[in-house]
């Protein structure tokens, strides 16, 4: 066998090797058309062409192959070692994963778990382990293996082998909170942090990010960064997951970008939750047209070797012909029955084929085995996906789902969710894996351990050595770097005096000084879904390069010109083109390097607000649970402030969503100050002190003036409110207006018109972080109930506004939830406004006044306020409406 694996080209083009030879086939074809006409000639090199495939030639003129093993058996590596006692300890480990499983729901079947999906994968897993997943250490960067999410009771029986985990853990798998050690449900870095890499479980989100992952290695590669080559990312993927968008809708990148450091393997256990992935089909056959037309590299691995004498006795092609006629309805079922059905369902499609097997008992039919579970296959089709270059290989593995459980689930449609086997599945399971546990054992489903010097346990250990260690392992901090001072953004400190500018180019030159900045300037990662020009980005593409593994073939259109589009294999910016889940997924790999790679890079992921959230909230989860730091800039955000784009770009809630997630700091800042202070602030805690947190702050493309930052505002900028412009008037009615965003200056507004109109004094406060302040104030209010005797600590919100006289007004372009998320920590009177309904297209101006939350509004919520507190007259609130023009019979803007 060959070491480097060479895709032979679909046309067959390349050097002939034998000019007459091939004019005798061509004539031969010549003639067959000229006596039996074209459809014949089709037919008969429709077959020469099967002939040519099963004999290895891969693929030729067409997308798929026959339904049989990619790799030949006479071309197969072998598998090194001794097999039986590989097979010894993959039993063991099936065994205890389990036993996991079932000992958690003999205690409560409210805990859950599945044993069906890491019994089909088991062989799949315990090959990698022992034979090709590198850990990281001195010789080594690591392999990164993404495990299939439900699989974990797999990972955990494994890992408690190899005296990572006592019996005590596995006892206490999904019981986080009343054991001290418990075990996550799934792969979640965030409650197993120095385990767990890779949240997988929401299926799709593993497979993307693998994908990005693959491309960062070797972005960091390509950028001199971090040494990454002959590191693989591997990642495990159900055959029923491929239908998630997210599974599927990026392989085309990795075909493209080459990423050979990349293999896929799609577990076809040919079942889901449900029922069949593909009962009328084939998955297999499917995927392979799928991932080869993606440019990848695809071995299908189907058959195990029980199968090699009927296959290499199949010179007619009959039991191929069986074979690719059978559905995966029809493949799930015989292995729920028994060897007898298999003959007569299977082989008696064919007289010929049942004479064929006629000298095999049942038990030897039965015996025949499926390819993903046999070592010796998935170990030639390792061997070859490691070794292939140029392409990201997918390895296509028919298992069975349940495979073991028999009676209890074994290729059944319940299977997915059995959590249970009964004593009589159990006790077969452990004759059929040949475990040395007693009835009693079993009875109790006891986890079972060799003996340490037993040659099981030695062969484990070493196989592991060899690798570099144990995995999965996480790394929780790097090497932290220098953060600069705040000095650094002086620029936009100082304000921008008569300039009128937006806060999306105080980021950018925000981000400009950064990437000039010695130290920090080469870890910035900017990552855009082709939206630089909307941002003002463009000068970047020159003055960084944007990445490209084969830099730029072409002379760009505007290369006469400064800032030209360059693509460059240096390349810094990561332009994704249009998919927020990949530049999600490039934020993920970017934010997480601290940890996969040992090298802090921080991405600045820049998008348009709306399609954020909204569009990838489960990567941004999946972000969040990865410990990702970094930050993502909402571009031109707010419901009114992106005027002319209507209802599908006018985003009055992205806010509200990131509130959900617990390690995002979210601010809506309105001045270039802000953004530096915020980001500043970032950048120290999360790369000079390493907390795992992540930043979205919401960006504007409204230009106006920006003052200089107020003495002392730097604490309450990044705490969420701060007084920005005390009123001089003294006495009289007063009010306490809070805005953020590019609302704030329509508050300005309203305080000049309270003070001129009306005689009211009002105070503006800039409130960076509704989100911040509430999470201070569930904190203290928390503390208070449970300190009933001691002092009651204030939350931040009632501190800044406690004292200062009036009723609280605050309007944001976000809906009312986003600054009422205070409300309980506000002394006296609060009234909010927002954004709530759908957006629409206008001038600024008209849209703040449909939705309520301009000058105007503002002014006479404040009136309303001081009216209900008995301060003014109620019909000076009237004489606002009137003066101010507002329709008091216009229908809810939520309505309409
Ligand atoms: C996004 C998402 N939707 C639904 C689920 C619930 N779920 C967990 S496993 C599963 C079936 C998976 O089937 P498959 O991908 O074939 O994996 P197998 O267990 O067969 O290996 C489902 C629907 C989930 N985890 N994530
Ligand atoms: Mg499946």
């Amino acid at each position: 066998m060959t070491d480097q694996v060479q895709t032979p080209s679909s046309n067959g083009a390349g050097a002939d090797i034998d000019a007459v030879e091939t004019t005798e086939w061509l004539e031969a074809v010549d003639a067959v058309v000229e006596h039996d006409g074209p459809d014949r000639a089709r037919q008969i090199l429709a077959r020469a062409v099967q002939r040519a495939q099963l004999a290895g030639s891969g693929p030729i003129a067409s997308i798929t192959t026959p339904y049989v093993n990619t790799i030949p058996a006479d071309r197969e590596a072998q598998l090194p070692g001794d097999p039986l006692l590989e097979r010894r300890v993959r039993s063991i480990v099936r065994w205890n994963a389990m036993a996991m499983v079932v000992r958690a729901n003999k205690l409560s079947s409210e805990l859950g778990g599945h044993i069906a999906s890491f019994q089909s994968l088991a062989t799949l897993y315990e090959v990698g382990f022992n034979h090709f997943w590198h850990a990281p250490s001195d010789e080594h960067g690591g392999d990164l293996v993404y495990f299939q999410g439900h699989s974990s009771p797999g990972n955990y029986a494994r890992a408690y082998l190899e005296g990572r985990l006592t019996e005590q853990q596995l006892d206490g798998f999904r019981r986080e909170v009343s054991t001290p050690d418990g075990l996550s449900s799934y792969p979640h870095p965030w409650l197993m942090p120095e385990f767990w890499q890779f949240p997988t479980v929401s299926l799709g989100i593993g497979a993307i990010t693998s994908i990005y992952q693959a491309r960062f290695m070797k972005y960091l590669h390509a950028r001199a960064i971090a040494e990454t080559e002959g590191r693989k990312v591997w990642a495990f993927i159900g055959d029923g997951e491929v239908d998630e968008p997210e599974t599927m809708g990026s392989i085309g990148m990795a075909g493209r970008e080459h990423l050979d450091n990349l293999i896929w393997v799609v577990n076809c256990n040919l079942q889901r939750l449900d029922g069949p992935v593909r009962g009328n089909g084939k998955i297999i056959q499917e995927l392979e047209a799928d991932f080869r037309g993606a440019g990848w590299n695809v071995i299908k691995v189907i058959w195990g070797t029980r199968w090699d004498p009927l296959l290499a006795e199949d010179h007619d092609g009959r039991l191929v012909k069986v074979m690719e006629e059978c559905v995966d309805g029809e493949y799930q079922t015989y292995k729920s029955r028994d060897g007898a059905y298999v003959r007569e369902y299977f082989f008696g499609k064919d007289p010929v084929l049942l004479e064929r097997v006629a000298h095999m008992s049942d038990d030897d039919i039965w015996l025949l085995n499926r390819g993903g579970l046999d070592q010796q296959k998935v170990y030639a089709a390792y061997h070859e996906a490691v070794r292939h270059t140029g392409q990201p290989t997918v390895i296509l593995a028919k298992t069975i789902k349940g495979y073991g459980m028999g009676v209890s689930g074994e290729g059944q449609m319940i299977t997915h969710q059995a959590k249970k086997m009964t004593e009589d599945a159990l006790l077969a399971f452990r004759d059929r894996f040949e475990l040395p546990l007693s009835d009693e054992q079993v009875r109790a489903a006891e986890y079972y351990k060799p003996p340490d010097d037993s040659p099981e346990m030695e062969f484990l250990r070493e196989c592991r050595a060899k690798l570099g260690g144990s995995i999965p392992v996480r790394r929780m901090k790097a090497e932290p770097l220098e953060v600069p001072g705040l000095d650094a953004f002086k620029g936009q400190l100082e304000g921008s005096g008569e300039r009128e500018i937006s806060t999306t180019m105080a980021f950018v030159r925000v981000l400009a000084a950064l990437l000039r900045d010695k130290k920090l300037g080469r870890h910035i990662v900017p990552v855009v879904p082709d939206e630089s020009r909307t941002f003002g980005m463009e000068g970047m593409f020159r003055q960084i390069g944007i990445y490209s593994p084969v830099g730029q073939l072409y002379q760009p259109q505007d290369s006469e010109q400064l800032m030209f589009y360059k693509e460059d294999k240096h390349g810094q910016i990561l332009e994704e083109g249009i998919t927020e889940a990949g530049s999600t997924s490039s934020f993920i790999a970017a934010g997480t390097s601290y940890s996969t790679h040992g090298v802090p890079m921080i991405p600045f992921f820049i998008y348009y607000s709306m399609f954020g959230y909204q569009r990838v909230g489960d990567l941004v989860w999946a972000a969040a649970d990865s410990r990702t730091r970094g930050f993502m800039l909402g571009g031109t955000a707010g419901r009114t402030t992106l005027n002319g784009e209507g209802l599908q770009h006018e985003d009055g809630h992205s806010h509200v969503l990131f509130s959900v997630v617990p390690s995002c700091r979210a601010y809506d800042p309105t001045f270039g100050y802000e953004v530096a202070v915020i980001i500043q602030d970032g950048l120290r805690r999360m790369v000079a002190e390493q907390e795992d947190v992540f930043y979205y702050i919401t960006l504007l493309n409204e230009n106006y003036q920006h003052p200089a930052m107020p003495d002392g505002a730097q604490e309450g900028i990044l705490r969420g409110m701060y007084l920005l412009r005390p009123s001089s008037r003294d006495g009289g009615p007063r009010v306490q207006l809070l805005g953020s965003g590019a609302i704030l200056n329509e508050v300005l507004a309203a305080a000049e018109l309270l003070e001129s109109d009306f005689g009211v004094a009002a105070d503006v406060w800039s409130a960076t972080s509704f989100t911040e302040l509430r999470r201070d104030g569930i904190e203290i209010e928390r503390w208070n109930m449970l300190h009933p005797l001691e002092e009651p600590r204030r939350a931040y919100v009632t501190e800044q506004l406690e004292g200062r006289d009036g009723p609280v007004v605050a309007s944001t372009d976000y809906i009312r939830t986003f600054a009422d998320q205070v409300r309980q920590w506000v002394p006296g009177r609060y009234r909010v406004l927002g954004t709530d309904g759908f957006g629409r297209s206008d001038f600024r101006r008209g849209l703040r006044r449909f939705f309520e939350v301009d000058r105007h509004y503002v002014a006479v919520a404040a009136l309303k306020e001081l009216a209900d507190d008995g301060t003014i007259e109620p019909q000076r609130v009237v004489d606002a409406i009137e003066r101010y023009e507002i329709n008091a019979d216009a229908p809810m803007p939520t309505t309409v």
